[in-house]
């Protein structure tokens, strides 16, 4: 991994971040919507000549002291009054944290005001997560075609529920503001293009029209864009991911995710 013995942490925000991890990207999404200067740190997960991520074992003590479990995103800083070091990790937990560190006029609320709607919210994001999230890494590992139709077949049933709870009226999932719930569930549908290219299948189905209507929305708004950042100059972002999926759907990825969800 890096081969720096320590992070120096200043008072201001560091996100801890791959460029290609979508659970970071909810994190980085949330920092642009919430306007507050940070620092982008990059932390290379995977053996540049093996293409094997990294054991646990091997990534390097500071990385794992800010995060036992060595998954990005880490949000890490000092606390200013008390010099204290903190760090965060787990990304729908950063994005509450980010919520709560910054509720002050100037940056704007993630959450809903209404308790219900903050609950709802939450639900919705918890759903996502523990549902569709291990849908998406599935149908790119499994090889075998009959067991990727069927996830296929559950992916646009999670679609289908998600349309249910969509907000009405949108453009966004809770109505016209956007939230934490776009946050934690955009990155997914940013590398839609990937399972249309690996699996052919398209997400969201054409028949959840609300869903369809929010990708737009989400996909135009520039905390969201701002993330879409290749890994080198010159290089096309959404050619690098494309690159980076094919791992796991030629079944060889040793990621945590890929072990977690096969
Ligand atoms: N549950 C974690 C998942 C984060 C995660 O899996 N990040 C990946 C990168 S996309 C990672 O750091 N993997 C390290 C590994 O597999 O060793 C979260 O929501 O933050």
């Amino acid at each position: 991994m890096a081969d720096e013995e320590f992070l120096e942490l200043n008072t201001e925000l560091t996100l801890l971040c791959s460029w290609f991890c979508p659970f970071a990207q909810r994190t980085w999404i949330a920092l642009l919507e919430k306007g507050l200067p940070f620092a982008y740190k990059e932390v290379s997960l995977r053996n540049p000549d093996t293409g094997l991520w990294y054991p646990l074992t091997e990534k390097p003590k500071w990385f794992t002291a800010l995060n036992p479990l060595g998954k990005v995103p880490v949000l890490a800083y000092k606390d200013e009054k008390t010099q204290q070091p903190h760090s965060v990790y787990e990304s729908l937990i950063c994005n509450e944290f980010l919520e709560d560190y910054a509720p002050a006029p100037g940056h704007p609320p993630l959450l809903p005001p209404h308790p219900a709607l903050r609950a709802k919210a939450r639900i919705v994001m918890d759903h996502f997560n523990t549902r569709f999230v291990p849908l998406f890494y599935r149908i790119l590992i499994r090889q075998d075609v009959g067991q990727q139709a069927e996830v296929a077949e559950q992916l646009q049933a999670e679609c289908d529920w998600l349309e249910d709870n969509a907000d009405q009226a949108g453009p966004f999932f809770m109505g016209t503001e956007f939230s934490l719930v776009d946050c934690a569930m955009i990155p997914w549908f940013v590398r839609g293009y990937i399972l249309k290219h690996f699996r052919q299948l398209e997400l969201p189905p054409q028949r959840c029209t609300k869903l369809q209507r929010w990708v737009k929305a989400a996909l135009e708004r520039p905390s969201v864009k701002g993330t879409f950042q290749a890994p080198e100059e010159g290089t096309s972002y959404e050619d690098k991911l494309l690159e980076h999926y094919v791992r796991y759907a030629d079944g060889s990825a040793n990621s945590t995710s890929a072990a977690a969800f096969k």
